[in-house]
């Protein structure tokens, strides 16, 4: 059975993915996996808070916000020099992409944003896939980022919209929305995917796959990060997900969205090799590589090498064409 790319998926048809018997709906997702992408084959991505702490905005899982007290010091933005002497060394350690961080509400038109737009013109001439997280944009600036050279931005709706109010009330599921459209516009590869561990329902996480997946347009990458618990966060004290919740995310987000990247992100520093396996299974072909997400602690790069040679994987090389498109141009 052929699986094909549909932006008209029902809430009703991803809730009977979502509750597949597991072990059905890895393999079908596997399935679905193998006929649009290399199945040994995952992306290294890293990420680099580019300027950390004392965001404005009320994010409940974020240890950025600066309203809540927690471990992180405010800094400013880094100098460009640093910034592509990390991407160097992440091109060295076999990253393909490179993130870069701000924790702010929003893009400002100022000398900060020059400097950014620099830093997006040095590591795309590194060959590597430039991406940003920047916080909302107007499609101007989507504009002056891609005449630079950005390659994609991040830009998550993190949960459903009926639970959206529940995590942040200082912007709304349509400011989320305008943004991706205005990258989309910009002809940016767009990143949007969200986090579990929230304290949402199953119906939330269907709420959401159906707000991705019903875009005009999939997201290429859609990253599933499970909730790191920061303490002075009012989320702090959220259970853990249980394995099976990631599963079955990363799963139902490879069946409705086959052909994009779906990406296994925070969360991975409390997941065993053969959880990691499962998620991989389930149809995740990326991960965020260096011991630090943006502020929060991630495998180091010694231990990833081991889960790729453990499970025989291999780094995907920059701006790859998917296999369906490939095949398309046959
Ligand atoms: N300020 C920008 C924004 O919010 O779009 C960019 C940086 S923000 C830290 C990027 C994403 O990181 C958020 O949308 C959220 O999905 C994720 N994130 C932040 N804190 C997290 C946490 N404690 N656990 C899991 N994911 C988290
Ligand atoms: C995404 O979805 N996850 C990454 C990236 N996009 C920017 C960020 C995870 C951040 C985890 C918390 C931290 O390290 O501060
Ligand atoms: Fe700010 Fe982004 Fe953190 Fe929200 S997630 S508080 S916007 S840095």
């Amino acid at each position: 059975m052929n699986a094909e790319v549909r932006n008209d998926w029902t809430r009703q048809e991803i809730s009977a993915i979502y509750h597949m018997p597991v072990l059905e709906l890895i393999h079908r997702a596997g399935q679905v996996h193998r006929q649009f992408h290399d199945s040994q084959e995952v992306q290294v991505c890293t990420l680099l808070s580019i300027k950390t702490g004392g965001c404005p905005e009320d994010c409940a899982y974020c240890p950025q916000a600066a309203r809540y007290h927690t471990d992180v010091e405010v800094e400013k933005l880094l100098p460009t020099q640093q910034v592509l002497q990390a991407a160097v060394a992440a091109k060295e350690a076999g990253s393909t992409r490179f993130c870069m961080g701000a924790a702010w509400r929003e893009v400002r038109d100022n000398r900060d944003f020059d400097k950014v737009l620099e830093m997006v013109k040095g590591v795309c001439d590194l060959g590597m896939e430039v991406c940003c997280t920047l916080g909302m944009l107007t499609s101007e600036q989507a504009e002056k980022l891609k005449e630079a050279g950005l390659y994609a931005y991040n830009h998550n709706i993190d949960t459903s919209e009926d639970h959206y109010s529940e995590i942040i009330t200082t912007r709304t599921y349509g400011d989320r929305l305008d943004t991706l459209e205005n990258v989309r516009d910009a002809k940016i590869s767009v990143c949007s995917g969200g986090i579990i561990g929230l304290g949402e329902s199953e119906q939330d996480r269907i709420g959401m796959l159906h707000t991705l997946s019903n875009l005009p347009e999939h997201p290429e990458s859609v990253p599933v990060n499970a909730l790191v618990p920061v303490p002075g966060t009012p989320l702090e004290d959220q259970e853990k997900v249980s394995i099976w919740e990631m599963v079955r995310m990363i799963a139902t987000a490879r069946i409705i969205m086959p052909k994009a990247m779906v990406r296994l992100s925070a969360g991975r520093v409390r997941m065993n090799t053969e959880e990691q396996a499962l998620c991989f299974l389930a149809g995740a072909n990326s991960i965020f590589a260096g011991d630090k997400l943006l502020t929060t602690p991630n495998p180091d790069v010694a231990t990833d090498q081991e889960l790729f040679q453990r499970l025989d994987l291999k780094p995907r090389p920059a701006y790859k064409i998917p296999n369906s498109e490939i095949q398309e141009l046959k």
